[in-house]
């Protein structure tokens, strides 16, 4: 039996093998692990364009914005006995009335157009919708304007194991603080992103432009006018407390700011203003 399991392993390893050399060259995603499922979902303003049903277990999902504003991507999966309706005239009340009827499941962080951002996530089968939260000059949250789809997650063919995802790096999201690293690499690489808080969190990362400092972000913030002074440079969207997701990063040497966007539900306020929010620095 065990024998049998061995090599039913090796089959599966090697044919990850196969299909990574006749695969064509990707220049900008990891292949993350063998046998992992992709999906790609693309962002315009303001709709997704992504597949309407998906398999459960370790999903690799791939954002690429097509819009002229940044996007991101929020999976959040309905409390079983909520409906799609119920979820939206929640929604259209309030985000406090609308945020415990989902659990938040991750989702590829905000990008600038033409960028895209890879993510790994762990979904179980049930009703979910994808959401953009990104605001417009306007003010007004992208799924008021429509940026809101819904995706059917069924329950998938027997997976033995889980395959298991190769990081370079384990991030921490606490309440209300980051634990990673000061000083990261350049390049590509796989951070796993823990959820060790008792609220809902994410990492949504900006770079920094040149001679551009946290003061000029702030002031940005506070009065969101003109050009930003910095990039959107991806992240990983919010999950449930205990949950985890894997975020593919390929970084530029330079200033970065880690930033957690996620209203604290007491107070309305944003964790960012709470005190997540990290500078670290890639070279
Ligand atoms: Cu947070």
């Amino acid at each position: 039996m065990l024998h049998h399991k061995f090599l039913l392993t090796l089959v599966v390893l090697l044919m990850g093998v196969v299909l990574a050399a006749c695969g064509p060259a990707a220049a900008s995603t990891i292949a993350p692990a063998v046998n992992i499922p992709q999906i790609s979902i693309k962002s315009t303003d303001y709709a997704f364009e992504a597949p309407a049903k998906v398999e459960a277990g370790l999903v690799s999902i791939t954002l690429t914005n097509e819009g002229k504003e940044p996007h991101h991507v929020q999976l959040a999966r309905l409390n079983d006995d909520v409906t799609q309706e119920q979820f939206q005239a929640a929604l259209q009340e309030s985000p406090e009335a609308a945020f415990p009827l989902v659990t938040f499941a991750g989702g590829a962080g905000i990008i600038d157009p033409g960028n895209s951002q890879q993510v790994t996530v762990e979904l179980t089968p049930g009703q979910y919708v994808l959401l953009c939260f990104v605001p417009s000059h306007d003010g007004m949250p992208h799924l008021a304007k429509g940026m809101m789809a819904p995706m059917e997650v069924v329950k998938g063919s027997e997976q033995a194991e889980m395959p298991e995802i190769k990081a370079d790096a384990t991030i921490k999201l606490l309440d209300f603080s980051f634990a990673l690293p000061a000083e990261v690499k350049p390049g590509q690489q796989v951070w796993k992103v823990v959820n060790e808080g008792k609220q809902v969190h994410e990492i949504a990362i900006i770079k920094l432009g040149e001679g551009r400092t946290m003061e000029d972000v702030a002031a940005f913030m506070k009065d969101p006018h003109g050009l930003p002074p910095f990039a959107d440079a991806g992240g990983f969207q919010a999950i449930d407390p205990g949950d985890v997701g894997w975020l593919n990063l390929n970084l530029q040497p330079g200033n970065y700011v880690a930033l957690c966007y996620v209203p604290d539900p007491a107070t309305g306020h944003a964790h960012m203003e709470m005190g997540m929010v990290m500078p670290f620095t890639v070279k």
